[in-house]
């Protein structure tokens, strides 16, 4: 019967996924869901932005990440939107032959593809004549590690967590959280998504806005098309990044990570476009130089992606010597991120948990809650029962580990 609910679960999921996907485009999309959203870098990287191959930072089993800028001025206005699309990442990424002609004729391609999706015929002239490569977002592209298919070559949750969830981003969270806590309030009741999430995704992702990348991103999002790995994805992005110079964008902010992603979220260009928000009131949705237009477009993110209010992401939790893990093993293979969705148990009630000995650690979910476990670091250590919730974080960035220390900072944050 469980297996039975993990599958609805999941064709639910991707009845919704492909009903984003005709929605907004009318196409597939191709590309990973990390970067794809958004990027991932965290605080330590601070001084390492254009420097260090994100991989460094990232769970093995997820794709890709980046880096980020901060920028000044602000933004046009932008009203809120309608559901994004989630980028459907290839299982083997394949690399499509460098288009014929070079890069020089490449960009005829790329105009009238922007010229194709309506873009301003001034705003294409004013930017794809003057695109380069840029030769290190290729080396960085190219340094990605592949998808570990090797279970045993997992490495612990423990180290991960050690350096994303630091005493600098819990205490500076913390102070934010404080600081802000009647906006937050606010942003929970018009969107439904816990507070204590949205800021430790802000502090994952850019450091709380210090580290936002300052890759050029027209010439960043031509250069991984060009190189093709996901060209399909990446032109498309940067289709995205000019409609944001039609819509008002000023050139000089469309900066970001080596990956794509730009501004407070981290977000890529067509995730701005679809559901940057106004969260201050001003009547611009400005995520590059506006917190409150951040943590808000991040609320809007997660509740696009599915989040369920009133239920925390996920719970500590202890497992029994003798539990059977044969016993709950998922049958189902995830249609996205399978490698990701493989260290996830089947679904049950809290409830049964506990009467198969996984007994939460403090505060625990309501007992009727679905939820999956997880052992990150393996039998013997801190495991994890993750509610629904958990799943909209991966949307974000498709990485146990990167969904764990978001939530195991947010709870620290917030003193759970
Ligand atoms: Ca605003």
């Amino acid at each position: 019967m469980h297996r039975l609910v993990s599958q609805a679960l999941l064709v639910q999921a991707g009845l919704k996924r492909v009903r984003r996907l005709v929605r907004s485009s009318g196409m597939v999309r191709e590309g990973y869901s990390s970067v794809a959203s958004r990027v991932t870098i965290g605080a330590l990287c601070l001084s390492a932005l254009a420097l260090t191959p994100a991989s460094a930072q990232r769970d093995p089993l997820a794709p890709l990440p980046d880096q980020p800028t901060r920028q000044a001025a602000p933004a046009k206005p932008v009203t809120a939107p309608p559901p994004p699309v989630r980028y459907q990442p290839p299982a083997t990424p394949t690399v499509t032959p460098a288009p014929t002609g070079g890069f020089d004729s490449y960009r005829q391609t790329l105009a009238a593809r922007a010229r194709a999706a309506g873009v301003r015929e001034a705003t294409i002239q004013a930017v794809v004549p003057y695109l380069t490569l840029n030769s290190r977002v290729i080396e960085l592209d190219r340094a990605q590690p592949g998808q570990v298919n090797n279970p045993n070559a997992i490495p612990p949750f423990a180290p991960y967590r050690r350096k994303h969830v630091t005493d600098d981003l819990i205490t500076r969270g913390a102070a934010r959280y404080a600081a802000n806590y009647a906006f937050l309030t606010n942003i929970e009741r018009r969107f439904g998504v816990e507070p204590l999430v949205l800021m430790a995704i802000y502090g994952h992702e850019t450091s709380y806005g210090r580290v936002t990348g300052g890759f050029d991103l027209p010439q960043v999002l031509a250069t991984l098309a060009y190189e093709g790995r996901r060209r399909s994805f990446f032109e498309e992005e940067f289709v995205a990044s000019l409609q944001l110079l039609d819509q008002g964008v000023p050139r000089s902010r469309l900066k970001g990570s080596w990956a794509g992603a730009t501004g407070y979220p981290q977000f890529m260009p067509s995730v701005v476009l679809r559901l940057r928000t106004d969260g201050d009131g001003n009547g611009t949705a400005d995520i590059w130089n506006s917190e409150a237009d951040a943590l808000a477009s991040i609320a809007a993110y997660l509740r696009d992606a599915g989040w369920k209010p009133n239920v925390h992401w996920g719970v500590p939790v202890r497992v029994a010597p003798t539990f059977n893990r044969a016993a709950v093993r998922s049958a189902v293979v995830a249609p996205r991120c399978p490698a990701v969705y493989a260290r996830h148990s089947r679904w049950l009630t809290v409830r049964e948990w506990r009467s198969l000995g996984v007994t939460p650690l403090g505060r625990s979910l309501p007992e009727n809650e679905l939820a999956t476990l997880i052992e990150p670091d393996g039998q013997g250590a801190t495991a994890y029962l993750l509610s629904t919730n958990y799943r909209a974080i991966l949307d974000y960035n498709c990485s146990n580990f990167y969904a764990l220390s978001v939530g195991v900072l947010g709870d620290t944050i917030v003193g759970r």
